[in-house]
């Protein structure tokens, strides 16, 4: 009887344990992990907005979460973070749209980390869904699987497996960006996958009662660490790294009525490059190189003069009032 019992528990439990093996946490054979430092990475998000979760979404009172702000998740991974709280998200772009190439085409950056005492073989994540968009309009989020158990509750400082869950951001710990591939959302009429301007990361809120959960693709409960209830709860976002992007577009780049007068442009070489507004308002600019690379970031001109400009193709984002735009310089 035991044996027949053992034998049919083995075959019950087979297929859960096969559909469970996705990539492992860092340091692990077959870990799809990127460092900060990897080469691959040619960009990073350059705006973020972000809309705060409750730090315990089955307690109103207590608010929602307070640490870090939208500039903690541009720019390169430093684990400077904001917390995004149960449900709470952050919207990021780029200075050039994403694009499909071959394999992953950017990383998020969160900051979970091991502890070998609390946690053996595991490590404390906090996870994300992650979507996608080519408008700014329509999202579409990618197939995340969660294969953890859905009867007990992740505790908030209780670790998860990494090879138990797919396609969520903060699946890997801190400086190490987890990969996500474009190529998962091909065929969907509204949505360009090599055009993708926008990337929305979105707390999953990990409570598996039912009244307050969230679901991955297959309808399956995800179970993260809960309740995370401090000004730092929930996902936090470190960093979106691009690794394929069209760098020979610029997002919201304009080709009419610019905010700006730019001249000479194309310019040569070390030529002065003089920028007049087109009205008497002030503006504030950043420029950076094709990479999305800040060169220089001034506020309130009226006027300037770009100096010693190498070859090469730039961009200058200008605010002027509530006005935005991106204009194209190249230097020849
Ligand atoms: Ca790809
Ligand atoms: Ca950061």
């Amino acid at each position: 009887m035991r044996i027949n019992f053992l034998l049919i528990s083995c075959s019950i439990l087979l297929p859960f344990i096969a559909a469970a093996q996705y990539p492992p946490q860092v340091g692990n054979a077959g870990s799809t992990a990127i460092h900060k430092d990897s080469s691959i990475i040619i960009a990073w998000a350059n705006e973020a907005k972000i809309t705060r979760g409750l730090q315990n979404c089955t307690n109103v009172a207590v608010g929602y979460t307070t640490v870090g702000d939208s500039t903690a998740a541009t720019g390169k991974a430093d684990n400077k973070i904001v917390s995004l709280g149960d449900g709470g998200s952050a919207t990021v772009t780029f200075t050039h749209p994403i694009k499909n190439g071959n394999g992953a085409d950017f990383v998020i950056f969160e900051n979970g980390f091991i502890d070998e005492n609390l946690n053996p073989g595991k490590a404390f994540l906090e996870l994300a869904f992650v979507e996608v968009s080519s408008d700014g309009i329509h999202f579409f989020r990618f197939p995340a699987i969660s294969n953890l158990d859905t009867l007990t509750q992740v505790e908030s400082f209780e670790g998860i497996d990494a090879s138990t869950i797919h396609n969520f951001a903060g699946k890997y710990i801190a400086n190490y960006g987890t990969p996500f591939d474009l190529e998962d959302l091909t065929g969907i009429p509204e949505l360009d996958v090599n055009k993708i301007t926008h990337v929305k990361i979105i707390d999953v809120v990990g409570n598996i009662d039912s009244r307050y959960c969230t679901r991955d693709s297959k309808g399956n409960k995800v179970n993260d660490p809960w309740p995370t209830e401090f000004p730092s709860g929930g996902f936090d976002l470190d960093a979106v790294g691009v690794i394929h992007a069209d760098l020979a577009s610029a997002v919201n780049e304009v080709k009419t009525l610019p905010l700006l007068s730019i001249y000479p442009n194309p310019a040569t070489d070390n030529q002065p490059i003089y920028i007049l507004p087109n009205t008497s308002q002030k503006f504030d600019f950043i420029l950076t190189d094709i990479f999305g690379k800040q060169i220089l970031s001034l506020q309130k001109q009226t006027n300037y003069t770009l100096q010693n400009l190498q070859a090469g193709v730039y961009f200058i984002w200008i605010k002027q009032g509530s006005s935005a735009q991106v204009q194209k310089i190249i230097v020849q």
